[in-house]
């Protein structure tokens, strides 16, 4: 750690203020050269504390930039992780608020739900296939609080990793029996195809990404308990959305999720 505790609570209260008012910030490397991953993961769980002690709920985990396809797009080449609270929740088929967002991206995702711990190091992925009570299709919006999306990897982890909005989808699949590899997925926006890809784009195949994150929680002396919901991340490119988009996100064997931008 190179910050200490105060510019650790100032940065968090600054970030948040950003998502809840919905006005973007430079990134806080800028201001912060000196700062490390330590910093960077303390000032996510100063944000994830105070929105804690305002009564909001723990809702699940998320890893990111777990996709060629997302590293490529956003520049950086190391997996992250964040967390999701309730409120950032919407149903399928349901709408989300554009006035509440800053310049949000949709991105199809595989979702797992655990029924044992899974702890870290040496997590693989039949650990957590043997942990694993199903999977679920899901949608992510991020919403850098950063001007124009653009980051660094200290700078995004500080931020929750860009967290604002998920849906999960109710079509539950068992990832014994799927082929999560070969599992394709379709994006489309207002009627047409906008991505493509297949799971094995998340690190080969998405257990891989619950694996890391049990070994990154691990190296920090935490673990993933059971019954947490955990997106592995982007599947494909993350698309931006406007208001009066319609996002359908169809997954191979999982059916779909739609939601409208209003
Ligand atoms: C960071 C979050 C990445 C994913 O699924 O790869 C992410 C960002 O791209 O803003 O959630
Ligand atoms: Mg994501």
């Amino acid at each position: 750690m190179n910050l200490d505790n105060k510019t650790v609570q100032s940065l968090a209260s600054h970030l948040e203020q950003a998502e809840l008012k919905t006005q973007d910030v430079v990134k806080i490397t800028d201001a912060h050269p000196d700062m490390d991953f330590d910093d960077a993961y303390a000032i996510q769980y100063a944000i994830r504390k105070a929105k804690l002690s305002r009564g909001q709920k723990f809702a699940g985990l998320k890893m990111g930039l777990t996709s060629r396809a997302k590293m490529t797009q956003m520049g950086v080449d190391t997996p992250i992780f964040g967390f999701l609270m309730d409120y950032m929740a919407r149903g399928d088929g349901g709408e989300i608020r554009i006035d509440e967002l800053i310049h949000p991206k949709v991105e199809p995702e595989i979702a797992f739900v655990t029924k044992a711990d899974l702890h870290g190091p040496g997590c693989h992925i039949g650990d957590v296939l043997a942990a694993t009570d199903f999977v679920v299709p899901a949608m992510e919006v991020i919403d850098s609080r950063y001007r124009d999306f653009k980051f660094d990897l200290k700078s995004v982890i500080a931020d929750n990793t860009s967290s604002s909005r998920f849906v999960a989808g109710g079509h539950a699949g068992d990832p014994r029996e799927l082929d999560l590899r070969t599992l394709g997925v379709v994006l489309e926006k207002n009627g047409e195809v906008v991505a493509t890809g297949a799971a094995a784009a998340v690190l080969g195949h998405p257990a891989n990404s619950v694996a890391m994150l049990a070994n990154m929680l691990g190296a920090r002396g935490e673990h993933i308990p059971a019954g947490t919901f955990i997106m592995t991340g982007a599947v494909t490119e993350a698309v931006a959305v406007r208001k009066g988009d319609s996002i359908n996100a169809r997954f191979q064997g999982l059916g779909s999720i739609s939601v409208r931008f209003v």
